[in-house]
């Protein structure tokens, strides 16, 4: 993980404000700390360059892992290495893969091991981007396809999927099985350096539009290739800024709401947040005098902060004194006794009645309850 250094933000949840029957404004105050603004790097130095030994892979890149029917390859090594005037610094990623293995499916892979990479809905961009080069191929004749493979693992649901991005040089991927999901990577240059950047966000909305929440567990550098017959087959490629990034803003905002006593929460759209101060989202859709909890939520790259879980609850609707929901002559019957002094309301019914805010029940309340009653104001005069 990458850890910035400074100040944590902070959220707290405010009181709900501008209470009506079916909608509330709910409140954040937030402070930032040094989290605005910035892309966040997940990958640990995915630039490759590390002080130390040329022949020995970043530690923290494990493998490999073999991928489909690979058992025993002949040469398998992950190095640094210069002196391929890399797009950055002074180092890239060299994957050595050399096989004689039956026909089939084989392949190799280093890992990266993720912790922390949380999706939560598709609003927060994550971009996974690398340069990829095909270095040297020998003994191609006797596979039909291989290409160069960068591939994501994913936690959905509980499952592991694979999101596989095969840059084929030859043939046609593997057909998809249920937990892995190709993408076409698109050629990238013989020898030469190209640039592939994704909007995984997206491309994972389209692959899991029903999954509002998944944690990517790992990604891996590899090669992936389809022998048709046994026989001595070695593929090299480099690798280099291997980034996945989650951003832009360091910081999102949105809130959570429940009915008092319901188990799921819903969730508001994330605000990207720059600046510490307050922010609000008027929610709708809510019941009138129900009560309510809530709170305001923080998601940045270091994870998810909870402000305290508040309550409010929701009046009648203006003129619904008798709170059934509907505006009836019994409605206007009540403000009618109570603005003449003939009977006293409790304090919901004191809110409903009092339609023009002015803190009384009065005939000025009545004449508009029975004017919403018939669709208009009986006085003629328009709400100010
Ligand atoms: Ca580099
Ligand atoms: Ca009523
Ligand atoms: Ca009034």
């Amino acid at each position: 993980m990458s850890g910035l250094a400074g100040e944590l933000p902070s959220i707290r949840t405010l009181s709900a404000q501008d209470l009506e029957a079916t909608s509330a404004t709910l409140v954040a105050q937030v402070s930032v700390g040094d989290y605005g603004w910035v892309w966040v790097q997940i990958l640990a130095n995915p630039d490759f360059e590390l002080p130390g030994e040329e022949s020995s892979p970043p530690s923290y890149w494990a493998g490999p892992v073999f991928l489909e029917g690979e058992e025993d390859p002949t040469v398998v090594e992950f190095l640094q290495r210069a002196g391929y005037q890399e797009p950055s610094g002074d180092y890239a990623a060299y994957l050595k893969y050399a096989t004689e293995s039956q026909a089939g499916w084989v392949g190799v892979a280093y890992g990266q091991t993720l912790t922390g990479v949380e999706v939560r809905d598709y609003a927060i961009p994550l971009t996974l981007s690398y340069w990829l080069r095909p270095q040297y191929a020998y003994g191609t004749g006797v596979v039909s396809a291989w290409g160069g493979l960068v591939e994501v693992e994913l936690v959905v649901a509980g499952d592991l999927r694979l999101v596989r991005y095969l840059h084929l040089w030859k043939g046609d991927p593997p057909p998809d099985s249920e937990s892995v999901r190709y993408v076409n990577g698109l050629k990238p240059s013989w020898q030469l350096w190209s640039r592939f950047e994704h909007d995984l966000t997206s491309e994972l909305e389209d692959m899991f539009p029903q999954v509002e929440y998944f944690s990517i567990s790992a990604l891996r550098l590899g090669v992936l290739i389809h022998k048709q017959e046994a026989g001595l087959c070695r593929i090299y490629w480099l690798f280099d800024r291997v980034e996945l990034c989650k951003g832009e803003p360091g910081v999102y905002v949105y809130f959570e709401y429940r009915r008092q006593g319901d188990s799921d929460w819903v969730t508001t759209s994330p605000i990207p947040v720059s600046e510490s101060g307050q922010y609000q989202v008027t929610v709708t859709g809510l019941a009138p005098e129900t009560p309510y909890e809530f709170r305001a939520v923080l998601e940045y790259s270091e994870g998810i902060l909870y402000g305290e879980v508040l309550t409010l609850t929701t009046p009648r609707y203006p003129g619904d004194v008798d709170g059934d929901s509907r505006i009836t002559i019994l409605d206007v019957r009540l403000a009618f006794q109570a603005a003449k002094g003939l009977m006293e309301l409790d304090h919901a019914q004191m809110l409903a009645a009092d339609v023009n805010r002015n803190g009384r029940v009065d005939l000025e309340d009545v004449a508009r309850i029975a004017g919403s009653l018939i669709g208009s104001p009986l006085d003629g005069t328009e709400d100010p």
